[in-house]
């Protein structure tokens, strides 16, 4: 093994990227592209790879206010599961979940996909009858689940309580083996890599303040580094896409509220797979680095702080310390906030909007990274034809006037 003396620790540690190769090129914005993708996340970044890949559309520029992947991206705790109540969202989710099994051969950049199965405990006669349906919903629907009895739960998490003598007994659980976690980051550099390799021009530390619009048809953005001309346009920005949309004109039905989440001192493994309990209100799983990474419901006030208020910590820490009386004394070393926005129905937005050439791909609330792929795929398809892929048809904003709603609250992992 090579030594190093302590100047030669430092010496290396300063040098270490100097000839590193970048993953993507920091071009200059062009006056014209085809399609302009408002919002550098996971989302949007999947949709210009898709653009380029399936569609052959290169001319696109992704637009980021920040860095690539700055936003929910970098804050989420990366749970990808399928397991969603109704067909329009089974279809979506599942297909994404497709998606995400080859995705890291796809975009030659592991992306840590782990598909070490999601438990979605019960604690109540109700809970498990919601899982019961739910789970035979998902089986019609070809997707993987099973309902596990307390006994089949404490057999794959042997660490969690559950006795009879807890709060809310466990009385079983929803279990996806194929539903797992991702690294988050890779993600959002994967596709980030593989759109700039076909011409993708990703504009970072560029704010869109304004659109273009002329005769109700978009015509491009207004940034802070200059006009910039599209006929198309899709807005993917998470939390702020009420923002955007107000600055269009016009009103979405969402609300942004702030997302927790926290993360423990590094521990050996300990749990390897992932847990989630929307009756206490707190979900948990282990990274590859060993920390717990830990969360639970929106704080429930509207805001753009990304931070939260401590008493939902506290709780979050209350329902984990209940279920997993073992982790009472590992400190925790990081909390953290994202603005996620939710929609009545708890289902996502994609669609187009009053404005012609103008499209919307938000809404998806606590839940949205674990449709990164499908949902790049299907908008893309939405984009490319200015027609609304089948899959992403039912999440149109028109559902809010015509009433078919996907209500997907029973399957969001986390309340809201
Ligand atoms: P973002 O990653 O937020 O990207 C939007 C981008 O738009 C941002 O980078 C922002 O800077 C940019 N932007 C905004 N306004 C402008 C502008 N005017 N001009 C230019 N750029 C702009 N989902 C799951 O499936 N599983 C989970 O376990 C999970 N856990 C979560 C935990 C937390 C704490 C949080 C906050 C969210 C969690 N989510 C989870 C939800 C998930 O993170 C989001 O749904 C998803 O990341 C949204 O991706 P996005 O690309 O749409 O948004
Ligand atoms: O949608 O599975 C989910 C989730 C878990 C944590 C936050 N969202």
């Amino acid at each position: 093994m090579k030594r190093y003396s302590g100047f030669g620790l430092v010496k290396h540690a300063m040098s270490h990227h100097e000839n590193w190769e970048r993953q993507w090129r920091n071009p200059t914005p062009k006056k014209q592209y085809d399609v302009i993708i408002v919002g550098g996340g996971g989302h949007g970044l999947a949709t210009a790879y898709y653009l380029a890949k399936v569609h052959g559309i290169t001319n696109v520029a992704v637009i980021e206010k920040g860095w690539l992947g700055g936003g929910n991206t970098a804050r989420n705790t990366t749970i990808v599961r399928s397991n969603y109540l109704w067909d329009e969202a089974a279809a979506l989710f599942e297909h994404s979940m497709k998606l995400w099994e080859g995705l890291s051969q796809d975009l030659n950049y592991n992306v840590m996909f782990s598909q070490r199965g999601v438990l979605n405990l019960g604690h109540t006669l109700q809970d498990m009858r919601d899982i019961q349906r739910r789970v035979n919903a998902n089986r019609l629907n070809g997707i993987d689940g099973e309902v596990l009895d307390a006994k089949g739960v404490q057999d794959i998490v042997p660490i969690l309580d559950c006795s009879k003598n807890a709060r809310y007994p466990v009385m079983g659980a929803s279990w996806q083996p194929r539903a797992g976690v991702a690294r988050h980051d890779a993600v959002a550099w994967g596709y980030a890599r593989a759109a700039d390799s076909m011409g993708v021009d990703l504009l970072q530390n560029t704010e869109v303040t304004g659109f273009k619009i002329r005769d109700g048809r978009v015509h491009g953005v207004h940034t802070n580094r200059g006009d910039i001309e599209a006929k198309t346009v899709g807005c993917v920005a998470a939390g702020n896409s009420g923002v955007l949309a107000k600055m269009a004109g016009f009103k979405l039905p969402l609300e942004s509220h702030p997302l927790q989440a926290l993360v423990s001192e590094p521990l050996k493994p300990i749990l390897d797979t992932v847990v989630m309990s929307n009756h206490v209100h707190g979900y948990v799983s282990q990274s590859d680095k060993g920390d717990l990474v830990i969360g639970a419901g929106i704080d429930g006030y509207v805001g753009y702080g990304q931070r939260g208020s401590y008493t939902t910590i506290e709780h979050t820490l209350q329902a984990i310390v209940e279920m997993f009386p073992i982790f009472s004394r590992v400190r925790m070393n990081r909390q953290w906030g994202g603005i996620v926005d939710t929609c009545p129905d708890a289902s996502p937005i994609i669609s187009a909007t009053p404005v012609k050439g103008m499209f919307f791909n938000c809404g998806w609330g606590t839940g949205g990274f674990k449709a990164i792929p499908g949902s790049g795929h299907v908008f893309a398809a939405t984009l490319a034809k200015n027609e609304a892929h089948p899959i992403a048809a039912p999440f149109s904003i028109d559902r809010f006037n015509s009433g078919a709603l996907v209500d997907e609250h029973g399957a969001a992992g986390v309340a809201h």
